[in-house]
C-alpha cells in the first residue's frame, strides 16, 4: 500500500464545524494488517467536547424535531444514494483501519444503505394507533415523539453497519445524535457524517466525538442533557453504563457478547455445514458477536466432520483485507491478539485439544499485523471456559453430543444469548429448534451470522437488556409514546365514572 505523504489530522464535528478537540490531544489510526501504515491522527476528545456536543445537538435538535418525518426521510434517502456511490471508497477505508476483508467491508456498507432506505421509508409509516374512546365524542390516539439527544457508543466490528443501524432510526424519529465511534476505526464514521452532511442534514443534527471510551464515552453517558444511551460492546462495559444510566433514569439499548453455537445433526447436508461453520467462525477474523464460536456435533458425524473442517480451515489465507487471495484478515489490535491467545492456552490447560491454528501468523508478510491462524479446539467440555466466555477472536470450540436434547441442553447453559444455528434436513427438529433455542436469533440450515437490515437484531440474556437494534422495534425505542384524547362533547365526561353511573 503506498504510504500517505503527510499524515492527515482529523477532527470532531461539534456545532456544526470540523473542530480541533480543546484536550488538544490525538491518537494514532493505525492499520492493523500492517502498523506501519499511518492512516491518520484523531482526536482523544474529553469532557468538555462531549458537553460542546450536546449544548449544539440541543439547537440541533430544536429544529430537527420540527421537521416533517417524511422529510427526515428524504435526507436519509438521499445519505443511503451517496454511500452507494461510494460503496467502494468507504470499503476499502474501512478495510484498511478494521482489517476485514474487501467483501466483508462491502456487505457492511450495504447494511448501512439497507438501514438509510428502510429508516427513510419508515419515516412515512411512524405508525400510532386511533382507538375508540369508552366516552361518546372523544376521541383517542397515540403517537410517537421525538425524545432528545441520542448518544450513540459504536464498537469496532462493523465500523458503518452498527453506527448506522443507531443513528439513521434515532435521526428518523427526530433526535440529535452525538455519536462516539469505536478509537480503534474513527475513519469510518467520519465519512459516514461526511456523507450525513452532503445529504443536507442540519449540521447541528449530528455530532462526531472521537475518543476513548473511558473519557469521551463515559462523559456522554454521564451527561444529564442525554436522555438515550445506545451502546454496542462488551457486557463488562455494559454493566457500567446499565448502573449509571438506571441511577440518572435514562433509557438504554445494550447489545453485548455472544458465544454462539453451531449444532450440526447427523442427517444433516455436511457440506452446507462445513461451508456454514468456515464463514460463521473465521468471517470478520471471529469479531462478530454472532459469531459461531461453539460448534455442537452430533457424535455419528463428528470424527469425519471435523477431519474435513481442520483441512479446510488449515487452507484459510491470512493476510491483508485489501489483497483479494486473503480469507481471513488481523484482529484489531495487540490486545485481542493476546487475548485469543490466553484463551487457546486456557483450553490447552483444561484439557481440549488445538487441532489446528493456536499460533501467531508468521512469516514476512504476516509480520507487522495482528494475525492469529483461525483455531479449532476439539475435545471441548460444556464446562470448559472456552465453551462458556467470549473470544472475540478466530477461534472455534467443538463439543461433540449424542442426541438434539443434549445440543440444546449445552446450547442454553451459557450466560449470552444472541444467535444459534441448526443444520437438519428434519423440519420438526428445525421448528423444535426455533421454540427450544434461548437465543434472540436462530438460523435454520444457515451459521449464526447473517443478520438483516429489516429484522430486529438482538439477544436474550446477558447479551442485552431486552430492546432490539434494527427492523421495526427500534423505532419505538428512539421514540416517546404520546397519547391524546380529545372530547368534543361539550361537557366535562369522568372515564370509568360518568358511563357507569347507575
Ligand atoms: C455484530 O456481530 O456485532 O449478522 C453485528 C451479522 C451482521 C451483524 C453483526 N449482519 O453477523
Amino acid at each position: 500500500m503506498p504510504k500517505a505523504k503527510r499524515t492527515p489530522t482529523f477532527k470532531n464535528f461539534i456545532g456544526g464545524q470540523w473542530v480541533a478537540p480543546t484536550t488538544r490531544r490525538y491518537v494514532e489510526n493505525r492499520n492493523p494488517a500492517d502498523t506501519n501504515d499511518l492512516i491518520g491522527r484523531f482526536p482523544d476528545s474529553g469532557p468538555r467536547d462531549v458537553a460542546e456536543a450536546v449544548t449544539s445537538a440541543q439547537r440541533g435538535f430544536e429544529r430537527w424535531s420540527r421537521t416533517p418525518a417524511p422529510e427526515r426521510g428524504d435526507v436519509l434517502r438521499i445519505v443511503g444514494d451517496i454511500m452507494s456511490q461510494r460503496k467502494e471508497e468507504i470499503a476499502r477505508a474501512m478495510t484498511r483501519e478494521m482489517g476485514k476483508v474487501l467483501t466483508e467491508t462491502r456487505g457492511d456498507v450495504q447494511e448501512g444503505i439497507d438501514t438509510a432506505y428502510y429508516a427513510a421509508s419508515e419515516c412515512r409509516r411512524l405508525f400510532g394507533y386511533t382507538v375508540p374512546s369508552e366516552l361518546r365524542q372523544k376521541w383517542a390516539m397515540s403517537y410517537r415523539r421525538p425524545i432528545g439527544i441520542a448518544g450513540l457508543i459504536t464498537p469496532f466490528n462493523f465500523p458503518m453497519a452498527i453506527p448506522t443501524w443507531k443513528m439513521f432510526p434515532a435521526l428518523a424519529c427526530g433526535n440529535a445524535v452525538v455519536i462516539k465511534p469505536a478509537h480503534d476505526v474513527p475513519h469510518s464514521v467520519h465519512l459516514l457524517v461526511e456523507a450525513l452532511l452532503e445529504a443536507g442534514l442540519p449540521p447541528e443534527v449530528i455530532q462526531l466525538v472521537h475518543g476513548s471510551g473511558s473519557a469521551a464515552g463515559r462523559a456522554l453517558v454521564e451527561h444529564p442533557g442525554v436522555p438515550v444511551i445506545s451502546f454496542t460492546g462488551s457486557t463488562a462495559t455494559g454493566s457500567v453504563i446499565g448502573e449509571t444510566c438506571g441511577r440518572m433514569h435514562k433509557r438504554l439499548s445494550l447489545e453485548m457478547g455472544g458465544k454462539n453455537a453451531m449444532i450440526v445433526m447427523d442427517d444433516a447436508d455436511l457440506d452446507l455445514a462445513l461451508e456454514g461453520v468456515l464463514w460463521g467462525a473465521f468471517g470478520t477474523t471471529g469479531q462478530r458477536c454472532t459469531a459461531t464460536s461453539r460448534l455442537l456435533l452430533h457424535r455419528k458425524i463428528h470424527d469425519r466432520f471435523l477431519a474435513r473442517l481442520v483441512d479446510a480451515a488449515q487452507k484459510l489465507r491470512l493476510g491483508n483485507g485489501l489483497d483479494e487471495r486473503t480469507d481471513v484478515g488481523p484482529l484489531i489490535h495487540e490486545a485481542a491478539r493476546d487475548k485469543t491467545d490466553q484463551y487457546v492456552s486456557i483450553a490447552r490447560d483444561q484439557g481440549a485439544e488445538v487441532v489446528c491454528g493456536g499460533r501467531k501468523g508468521s512469516g514476512a508478510r504476516l509480520a507487522d499485523g495482528w494475525f492469529y491462524r483461525p483455531t479449532i479446539v476439539a475435545g471441548v467440555r460444556p464446562h470448559h471456559r472456552i465453551a462458556l466466555e467470549e473470544v472475540f477472536g478466530p477461534v472455534l470450540s467443538v463439543i461433540k453430543i449424542g442426541n438434539y436434547e443434549e445440543a440444546v441442553r449445552i446450547n442454553n447453559r451459557v450466560d449470552f444469548g444472541l444467535s444459534s444455528s441448526l443444520y437438519t434436513r428434519r423440519v420438526d427438529l428445525a421448528f423444535r429448534a426455533m421454540e427450544d433455542l434461548a437465543n434472540g436469533i436462530t438460523y435454520i440450515n444457515a451459521p449464526t451470522i447473517g443478520a438483516e437490515a429489516h429484522l430486529p437484531f438482538g439477544g436474550v440474556k446477558q447479551t442485552g437488556n431486552g430492546h432490539r437494534e434494527g427492523g421495526w422495534e427500534v423505532y419505538h425505542f428512539y421514540s416517546e409514546t404520546k397519547v391524546a384524547y380529545v372530547d368534543f362533547s361539550g361537557t366535562l365526561q369522568r372515564a370509568q365514572i360518568d358511563n357507569y353511573d347507575e
